[in-house]
């Protein structure tokens, strides 16, 4: 018996997970853009066979990729950030784009929590003194407590909330800010991020990436989270002026940073890995088993809903 015909071409950019693009591969011609040598004369000779982009939030989908598939009618992507995706080119030619929102919230809201704790506790630094075998000449140094400590979320999306929810469990005292405030929350907002700066101990990032938040966190934003604070970015890389952030970490302007995000990921600037009061993850907010099964049903959902029904789920 043959399979039945494919019920639409796909681009895809990166690797999705194998089961994902077994699991697609069923009902889709997947084409791997990622595997092509010459891209451009691929693009010249098969553009137009191609109706969709299968993506992520990481390997995103740039303008001049979509102005090459002139018959393009949905971008389907893995992740709830779309920053990478230039999506008012899409728009403009009535192309729909989807993301994975709402199923990956409590695990992002974890990692940002792990990591912050990992900070002020040293835990990271503990494990490696460890194993190191320091434990039997020296005392590890005291840490920092985390209840009775002010944390400043910096974007109270549903992400933000799941974190705020979290440390006031940990004794912690909630403030944010955000593009505007939020009255359906009773945290303190403060109207400027360099208030919320001042006021907060831990400062955690949880704005979407992209052009409006370039570099958002500089020097003169860490001189405002002074020597006593922290950073904790689980946002994207780009939020961040990694370089000022590395001059502030070596010179004290700030206590430390936890980062899960990078600004040209998997490089990681090489002085942050010389430095104690640093935590680094790569990029696992949303990695677990669970939440990534989650994620691809959805992905799924949204491309089987554009195809076969005509609509997505949950269309940017
Ligand atoms: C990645 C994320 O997308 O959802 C996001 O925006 O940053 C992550 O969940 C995921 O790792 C897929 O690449």
């Amino acid at each position: 018996m043959t399979s039945p015909a494919p019920i639409a071409q796909l681009l895809m950019i990166g690797p999705l997970s194998p089961a994902l693009v077994e699991r697609i591969e069923q009902t889709y011609r997947v084409h791997r853009f990622w595997e092509i040598d010459d891209q451009p004369g691929w693009l010249r000779d098969h553009g137009d066979s191609i109706d969709a982009i299968a993506t992520s939030g990481v390997f995103g989908a740039r303008a001049e990729l979509i102005e090459a598939l002139p018959n393009l009618k949905a971008i389907i992507s893995f992740g709830v950030g779309y920053d990478a995706i230039a999506v008012d080119t899409a728009k403009k030619r009535g192309i729909t784009v989807t993301n994975t929102p709402s199923v990956l919230d409590n695990c992002v809201a974890d990692t940002a929590v792990a990591i912050l704790l990992d900070l002020g506790r040293r835990i990271s630094e503990a494990d490696r003194f460890v194993r190191a075998g320091e434990w039997q000449n020296a005392r590890f140094p005291l840490a920092s407590s985390i209840g009775g400590k002010v944390c400043g979320i910096v974007g109270m999306g549903n992400i933000g909330r799941a974190i705020a929810k979290r440390v006031e469990a940990f004794g912690m005292t909630v403030i944010y800010h955000n593009r505007r405030r939020r009255d359906d929350v009773a945290y303190t907002y403060h109207e400027t991020l360099e208030g919320l700066l001042e006021a907060a101990d831990y400062a955690v990032l949880v704005v979407p990436g992209g052009s409006a938040t370039d570099k958002l966190i500089g020097a003169e934003q860490l001189r405002a989270l002074g020597p006593k604070g922290y950073l904790v970015n689980i946002a994207r890389g780009s939020v961040v002026d990694e370089q000022a952030l590395v001059t502030a970490l070596q010179s004290g302007t700030i206590a430390g940073a936890a980062l899960d995000v990078f600004a040209d990921e998997p490089q990681v600037p090489a002085a942050l890995l010389t430095l104690d009061n640093v935590v680094l993850t790569p990029h696992i907010g949303s990695g677990t088993h669970e939440t990534r099964q989650a994620m691809a049903d959805l992905f799924c959902t949204n491309l089987d809903g554009f195809f076969r029904q005509g609509k997505a789920v949950t269309p940017v």
